[in-house]
């Protein structure tokens, strides 16, 4: 019995700087919850009240055209808007405020309302892939952008308003807080070491290989020795790049075909439609080199113990600091365990 795996213990998270605390005695804990499989309705492949199917309607009036493959659209919603004035607010320096513009985007990953990244190919996928390209490459160049983010939100637990395949990109003026704290400790791993963070962390993890959930040439998907969601996992380039304009053609196939099988992996863990937050943290488009940065995807994924058992970050997590029970390395165990062949297909066969 080691540190890692019997007594309460903190682990540092490394890209952030901030600490989780892991209670791996508490697994044998009675648990006398719902256990049930939990899947969603059959989707047909195209829903006529659906925003996001191709010639419909959407909120604002506005219609879908009749398109195929991916389709992205200014958010009618948008959370950011451009023309917010450069200005700042201070009161007593207490009340601090500034403008911060910025665009929101919609990306449909498919004309198809039932499929999911775990029921896409790789040939659809790369679309996707070179789409998100398309749009950093396209805001980040904008000047009043400094940073682009992706990000999927999956299913109604983790507040997806709608089933159809798609994710979002916010484009900010300001580095958000997130890809600050990364920012800041790769670039000060960097500055210490004369080397990449992630590179070095990836070099460790290949060398254990406890951690890690599958991989392929060009990437590898692990659970962080720091992850705080119970199936938290983390995909990195296993080259140093910082941003999608840097990948080869292989390596967007690559990422396709890793983000299927981890997908895919997800949900046949629980036999469900596996929910999650997952996005893209790629090198700020602040025109500096932020040469420590290192291109990889977080995976946030709130389910615990079943489909319907999920995992709330209340009480202690939220006064304190975020906590878990099972390690990374058993939930790494879990997910290399599943197959790569989808339960729905494997029903099929
Ligand atoms: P989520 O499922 O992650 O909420 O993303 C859907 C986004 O789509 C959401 O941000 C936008 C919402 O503002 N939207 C439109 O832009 N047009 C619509 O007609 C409905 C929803
Ligand atoms: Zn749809």
């Amino acid at each position: 019995m080691s540190l890692l795996n019997s007594a309460s213990h903190r682990r540092l998270n490394q890209l952030t700087g901030e600490w989780v605390l892991v209670s791996p005695h508490r697994t044998s804990r009675p648990w006398q919850g719902q256990v049930e499989k939990v899947r969603d309705a059959e989707r047909p492949q195209y829903d006529p009240c659906c925003y996001l199917c191709p010639g419909n309607d959407r909120a604002n009036g506005a219609r879908n055209p009749p398109y195929e493959g991916v389709f992205a659209f200014d958010n009618d919603f948008a959370a950011l808007t451009p023309q917010a004035p450069a200005a700042a607010f201070a009161q007593d320096g207490l009340l601090v405020a500034e403008s911060e513009p910025g665009l929101c985007r919609v990306l449909c990953f498919s004309e198809r309302h039932d499929l999911t990244l775990s029921r896409m190919t790789v040939a659809e996928i790369v679309p996707v892939i070179e789409a998100w390209r398309e749009e950093t490459m396209r805001l980040g160049a904008l000047d009043m952008i400094n940073h682009v983010q992706i990000f999927e939100n999956r299913g109604a637990a983790m507040g997806a308003s709608n089933p159809h395949p798609h994710c979002q990109i916010w484009a900010t003026h300001s580095i958000p807080n997130e890809a600050l704290k990364e920012l800041t400790r790769q670039s000060a791993y960097l500055a210490q070491h004369g080397a990449c963070l992630l590179c070095d962390y990836l070099a460790l993890e290949e060398k254990l290989a406890e951690r890690i959930v599958c991989r392929n040439d060009h990437f590898v998907a692990l659970v962080p020795f720091w992850a705080i969601w119970p199936f938290e996992t983390m995909v990195l380039a296993t080259r140093h790049v910082g941003a999608f304009d840097e990948l080869t053609g292989e390596e967007t196939r690559a990422l396709a075909d890793i983000l299927r099988r981890l997908t895919i992996r997800y949900d046949n863990l629980f036999e469900t439609d596996f929910p999650y937050s997952m996005g893209i943290h790629q090198r700020p488009t602040d025109s500096a080199p932020h040469a420590g940065w290192h291109f990889h995807a977080h995976f946030y994924p709130p389910l615990l113990r079943s489909a319907s058992v999920r995992k709330f970050m209340v009480g202690f997590e939220m006064l304190g600091e975020p906590q878990r029970d099972i390690t990374p390395e058993a939930a790494a165990a879990r997910l290399r365990d599943v197959s790569e062949i989808h339960f729905l297909d494997q029903a099929a066969r």
